[in-house]
């Protein structure tokens, strides 16, 4: 892809990164009450760095369908609230028991862990809060579509259920269908409502949903082995997170199955062919072709 199509990727990011802390910096509680601690607490989990991806695939799945951007938005706050609350209680020594993240220490090793716990609940109700305000967009329909495509992907049949079959992983022995299915629910069901909200915000016809739902699971994939590499090559400072963990605990990931080449050829593919199900799109769609390319070569 053209030089000048990554630097455009890049100011996307930045710019979506922007934008939507701007909306989580208005909604996220600041008062000087008995609960500042959580408050806090949610504020240290959501405004401390990330990607925020998932944000950039909502506001440009959002542009194909001329979706106005304070819209676009808000939904994108959404998803990153619900994704910060995964990442905090994936955290928690109960699950993957991690002291870094986004180069900070995690929000149990900073407050203590029942307020972790908290802090991922309240990011959480949060979200569905945010997504049922008319101002998220004025019409009813919409705004219930949006909580229970989000609600979907994030329970029990998507993120939360992914991340049961993860625990399940360390005892049980998975082949490439199986950590394809988890990874599918643990990581790609979030990417798939990012990348679908848009044609939600825009009451899309059928075809076009189609194709995005095809682009985010390709994508979605192509991310997840991404990540698996990155836990086998990537250093604590450019991840800023602890890196070697899969294979300390014995899990089964695309890497230990597939081997490093194997698994980056897998990515590679699955970005090409994320890219070839945007065909019915014009330049609108540059972005998200260009998202490809980073979803595998990034290093963090
Ligand atoms: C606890 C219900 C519950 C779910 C946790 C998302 C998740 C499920 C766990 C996170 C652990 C992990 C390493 C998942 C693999 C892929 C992933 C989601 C990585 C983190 O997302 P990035 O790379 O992170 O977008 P940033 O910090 O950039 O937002």
């Amino acid at each position: 892809m053209a030089k000048t199509t990554a630097l455009a990727l890049e100011k996307a990011l930045r710019e979506t990164t922007r934008d939507v802390e701007q909306v989580l910096e208005k909604i996220l509680p600041l008062e000087d009450e008995h609960e500042a601690r959580l408050f806090d607490s949610m504020r240290y989990a959501t405004l401390g760095g990330g990607k925020r991806f998932r944000p950039f695939l909502v506001v440009q799945s959002a542009t194909l369908f001329s979706v106005s951007r304070a819209s676009s938005l808000r939904v994108a706050a959404a998803v990153e609230l619900v994704h910060c609350y995964s990442l905090v209680h994936d955290d928690l020594p109960a699950m993957d028991d991690d002291e870094l993240r986004r180069g900070q220490p995690t929000v149990h090793k900073q407050f203590d862990e029942a307020t972790a716990i908290l802090a991922g609940d309240a990011l959480l109700t949060l979200a569905f809060e945010l997504l049922a305000d008319p101002q998220t967009h004025e019409n009813g329909n919409v705004r219930a579509e949006l909580v229970g495509a989000l609600a979907g992907a994030a329970g029990a049949h998507g993120m939360v259920g992914g991340q049961m079959l993860d625990l399940a992983a360390e005892t049980i022995e998975l082949d490439v269908g199986g950590i394809t299915r988890l990874q599918r629910l643990k990581t790609g069901a979030l990417i798939a409502f990012s990348c679908e909200a848009g044609a939600i915000l825009g009451r899309a016809s059928t075809e076009p949903r189609e194709a995005l739902r095809g682009y985010a699971h390709d994508l979605g994939l192509s991310f997840q082995i991404a990540d698996d590499l990155l836990d086998v090559e990537g250093t604590i400072e450019e991840t800023g997170k602890a890196v070697g963990k899969d294979a300390a605990a014995g899990k089964a990931t695309f890497v230990s199955i597939l081997g490093v080449e194997r698994a980056r050829e897998q990515a590679n593919l699955l970005a090409k062919q994320s890219v070839e199900h945007l065909a019915i799109f014009d330049g609108d769609a540059d972005l998200l072709r260009e998202a490809a390319s980073f979803v595998v070569d990034r290093k963090r």
